[in-house]
């Protein structure tokens, strides 16, 4: 799990901000992600069950074609519907003890924390494969994001001995990987920098290789 850590680029239809949601992704699945998450989530997400399932079904596929995880965003039901290979959901998402009853065993489960005791439980249900810390830096992509927690929580959940692999998140870019790195994550993810880029290539693997922290 902690390759498919490295590069994990999470995105929905309202985070496109240039061409479409499988479009940008298959660039960023050439450009060598190693991990995506589908989050429609949001002012400017596809609001149907059917538009999120043709839409996942896409990605899904496409995941496929580059041998690279694909996972969703707090739906149960649609990933169960379609084989997906990972849920992820949030503390405030649907109840992780629901997840792990409907998904343990069928697919990854990624879980959000924010804190050091969120890690602890998370490493305690003992069926969760990653949790995602954050928000390290602010970020312009979630608008209920809590107050970001600098790179001293990654080293705070390290030094309580989580061994959970772990991905960094919020805020998350080219200048700062190699601190988020250094602090203990296995891996970055990122909606906007790779969005908002005007050069995937370059940027993932910028993100794969960041160099020393600064
Ligand atoms: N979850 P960007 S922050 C989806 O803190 C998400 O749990 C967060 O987007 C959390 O890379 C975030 O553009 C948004 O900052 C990440």
């Amino acid at each position: 799990m902690k390759e498919e850590l490295a590069v994990y680029f999470i995105a929905g239809t309202q985070d496109i901000v240039r061409g479409t949601l499988p479009s940008v992704l298959e660039e960023a699945l050439k450009g060598g992600i190693t991990c995506f998450q589908y989050r429609e989530k949001g002012a400017g997400s596809l609001q149907t069950a059917s538009e999120r399932k043709e839409m996942a079904l896409e990605c899904q596929k496409l995941c496929a074609k580059y041998q690279v995880p694909f996972i969703i965003n707090d739906d149960v039901v649609l990933a169960l519907e379609i084989g997906a290979d990972g849920i992820h959901v949030g503390q405030n998402d649907e109840e992780i003890h629901q997840v792990i009853a409907s998904c343990a065993g069928k697919m990854k489960i990624g879980l959000s924390v924010h804190s050091v005791s969120e890690a602890e439980e998370a490493e305690r249900l003992g069926a969760v494969d990653y949790i995602g810390v954050g928000p390290i830096f602010p970020t312009i992509s979630k608008v209920d994001a809590e107050p970001e927690n600098g790179t001293e929580i990654l080293e705070e959940i390290r030094r309580a001995g989580i061994k959970l692999p772990i991905v960094g998140i919020g805020g998350i870019n080219e200048a700062n990987t190699a601190e988020v790195l250094a602090a203990g994550a296995d891996g970055v993810s990122v909606i906007s920098a790779i969005t908002r880029s005007d050069d995937y290539q370059l940027v993932i693997q910028n993100l794969k290789n960041p160099g020393s922290p600064s």
